[in-house]
């Protein structure tokens, strides 16, 4: 598909969406067929299978519980959350993800470290949760990413601050339910703890205000690779099917979340000890990222879920997408997919889940530093 004819196409379902009201939110297959004719010259060999909207359903976020693997990115994502003014953590649960089964110790050992970065030691409780997938099979390990210890070259060996005794999934449904429709939990790793909550827990699901995760790609149609949801396929399957508000973020505004070298520089300069760290456990996050996915520097779609919460006006532009998640393929199995059965004739189902395809680079850049130059 060329831009130009994608632009023309985003923006034609735009305008549909605005002439057939906000309350409409089902995909309108025609309205996309009348923009652009199947084989007319020019045209684009896949439309797309989401409809833009406006604005996403969840909204007006304020108490979080974060749920994390860190994992350099979620250790900047979860210092701008424990940081951001118009955010409260009621919690941090710790999910499966980025270390691997022998590395989830690490990964609470990382947590504890980033509370205690935060200035709040023993101020935000921090929960263990499951820390395998559903079916407790193997899942890749992004140690090549994050490091052997997940935070670069930062090793944390012990902290002060102890986990709690109760479990993550019991405390998720213990805040969420205390606090009907208030409480969010921005998902940044596996989806295990938050499907078992809304497996066991009907109230959890009635009660929670919604989830933002971090998905993967957005190729219009088709199916895309997802580290999450590649860790957990089942937890994501439940928790896209689960009809609370979902937020995705991702590889779709990957540009708008770009930290490149003069940005490093910047950070570096601040001289605190949040930017020591934040250099040390990013620099290999960076390099890799330019070497083997030719970005122009770290990419950080934990940190843009952060972001997205702590200013609803950040996300500049989202569609609505109907997604589910592959259990069964023999190379595919975890892998996203968007949209309708293209040859059952059945009408594009309602989205299920709002993707944030771009959003403000500027003021994300500006939430970063401010979370960084803090000492
Ligand atoms: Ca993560």
């Amino acid at each position: 598909m060329s831009q130009l004819s994608r632009r023309q196409v985003m923006r034609g379902l735009l305008a549909g969406a605005a002439a057939i009201g906000t309350g409409a939110r089902a995909a309108e297959k025609s309205a996309v067929e009348d923009i652009v004719p199947a084989g007319a010259p020019g045209s684009s060999i896949i439309p797309p299978s989401g409809i833009l909207v406006p604005e996403p359903r969840l909204q007006g976020i304020r108490r979080v519980i974060v749920d994390a693997d860190p994992g350099n990115d979620d250790a900047l994502a979860l210092l701008m959350a424990l940081s951001a003014p118009s955010l409260q953590v009621d919690a941090v649960t710790v999910c499966p993800g980025n270390l691997g089964l022998d590395g989830y110790d690490q990964q609470v050992l990382n947590t504890l470290y980033v509370v205690d970065l935060a200035g709040l030691s023993g101020k935000v409780p921090v929960y263990r949760g499951v820390d395998r997938p559903i079916l407790g099979r193997p899942w890749p390990v992004a140690t090549f990413i994050h490091g052997s210890h997940g935070l670069g070259d930062v090793q944390v060996t012990e902290m002060a601050q102890q986990v709690e005794d109760e479990h993550a999934v019991d405390a998720m449904c213990r805040i969420v339910n205390g606090a009907p429709g208030e409480v969010t939990v921005l998902a940044l790793g596996g989806l295990t703890n938050v499907a078992i909550a809304m497996l066991r827990d009907a109230d959890f699901v009635r009660n929670l205000r919604g989830v933002i995760f971090v998905g993967g790609k957005y190729q219009v149609r088709g199916f895309s690779p997802g580290y999450n949801t590649l860790v957990d396929p089942e937890a994501a399957e439940v928790v896209v099917r689960s009809g609370v508000p979902l937020l995705m973020t991702g590889d779709a505004p990957r540009h708008d979340s770009v930290l490149v070298a003069e940005d490093f520089d910047h950070i570096a300069g601040f001289g605190t000890r949040r930017s020591d760290f934040f250099i040390r456990s990013n620099a290999l996050r960076r390099s890799y990222e330019m070497k083997y996915r030719g970005a122009t520097g770290s990419l950080n779609f934990d940190p843009m879920a952060v972001a997205l919460a702590a200013d609803g006006t950040l996300g500049q532009e989202y569609a609505s997408v109907a997604m589910k998640v592959e259990l069964e393929g023999e190379y595919t199995r975890g892998i996203i997919v968007y949209g309708e059965d293209i040859y059952s004739g059945n009408p594009v189902p309602e989205g299920n889940v709002d993707l944030c395809l771009r959003a403000d680079h500027e003021r994300f850049r500006q939430m970063v530093f401010r979370t960084l130059q803090v000492s």
